[in-house]
């Protein structure tokens, strides 16, 4: 039996493509490509499985010592978020192969200069390391999101803020690893959305879910309904139309409350998320350049859409390093239907 079940698990492994694969086999579709974009997408998937393996001993850290306590080793024990930062920081400065990163857990933009100081890489590579860190202590799927634009500034200078602060759409690759039940990486470079799920006995990510799509229309609402008494009134206006019986609806609600998770259940099965302006959050909660830029590509890159609630994610011009956005994203017609609420409130 246990033979038949190992030869069954080789087998797969054998057949599938593995995100290394995938990845040299699509470096010809990039016009011009030097294989940096390619290199960087490795990396990611390096760092990934090095926060994978501590995220799913997180539940050990109150055996082997709280954070801001010394484990055994002598060492610090770190918070996950910290450590994820970390190493995604590290793992794309040692390769060499950016000019910058910009992290939600970091004030401003690190610039990276390369060994020889020549400033040569043309990328740059924003990222949230551990969104919905919260929900660590109570064992709910967390991830990380990164997004990679082409420089703006001269290839041989040191990286600017503008190189960052630049609209969606010139996105050059943007994805999410949700460290979940299994851990996946899905990302696009603009030709549709991949996911690799990892299989952690061998650490490689499989081809797992090719070309991922949202249905047109779906009937999932994700939203924190708790403020709903804060909210915009388009936005109260859509979750009352959710909830009203006619038709294919009510529709159903799911909210974990960490967006790599909301926003992965509703790519396969078909929904919105919402997180809007509220008396509380008067600009949104989300960040543009970490968070809505690079879902809001997966998301059109699937057929889906983001906005603001009124007009394109991807075209917001951004104008500081960590603005936030309210954010409405996931199957077409959902979007749509919550964008006119919004118009008929105004
Ligand atoms: P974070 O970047 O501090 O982790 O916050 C972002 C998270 C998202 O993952 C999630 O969708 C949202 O905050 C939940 O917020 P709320 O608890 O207000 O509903
Ligand atoms: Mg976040």
């Amino acid at each position: 039996m246990c033979h038949k079940h190992n030869y069954i698990d080789f087998a797969m492994e054998e057949r599938n493509t593995t995100l290394g694969e995938f990845i040299i086999e699509n470096q010809n579709s990039f016009q011009y490509s030097t294989g940096e974009l390619s290199r960087i997408i490795n990396s990611i998937r390096l760092a990934a499985k090095v926060v994978n393996y501590k995220v799913n001993k997180a539940g050990l850290v109150d055996i082997v010592g709280a954070a801001g306590e010394q484990n055994i080793q002598g060492e610090d024990q770190q918070k996950l978020d910290v450590f994820a930062n970390e190493t995604f920081i590290q793992t794309l400065i040692n390769r060499e192969i950016v000019c910058g990163i910009a992290s939600e857990e970091n004030d401003d933009f690190i610039t990276v200069a390369g060994a020889d100081n020549s400033h040569s890489n043309k990328y740059v590579v924003l990222m949230d390391p551990l969104d919905g860190s919260s929900n660590i202590d109570v064992n709910v799927s967390v991830g990380t999101i990164f997004s990679v634009f082409r420089r703006i500034t001269p290839v041989g200078t040191p990286v600017q803020a503008e190189d960052f602060l630049q609209p969606g759409i010139n996105q050059v690759a943007a994805g999410y690893v949700i460290y979940g039940t299994s851990t996946m990486l899905v990302y696009t470079t603009g030709h549709g959305v991949n996911g690799f799920t990892l299989n952690p006995a061998i650490g490689t990510f499989y081809l797992s879910h090719p070309n991922m799509t949202y249905s047109e229309d779906g009937k999932i609402y994700s939203i924190n309904e708790g403020n709903y008494v804060h909210f915009p009134q388009g936005v109260k206006d859509y979750i009352k139309y959710c909830q009203k019986e006619e038709g294919d609806r009510p529709y159903t609600s799911r909210y974990i409350g960490s967006l790599v998770s909301d926003f992965h259940r509703n790519i396969i099965k078909g929904g919105i998320y919402i997180y809007p302006t509220s008396s509380k959050a008067p600009k949104g909660k989300l960040r543009l350049l970490y968070e809505c830029n690079p879902m809001a590509f997966l998301a059109e890159q699937a057929g889906g859409k983001a906005s603001d609630g009124f007009k394109r994610i991807m075209e917001i011009q951004p104008t500081e390093l960590h603005q936030r956005v309210p954010f409405f994203c996931g199957s077409k017609k959902m979007v749509e239907k919550a964008e006119e609420f919004m118009q008929d409130a105004q």
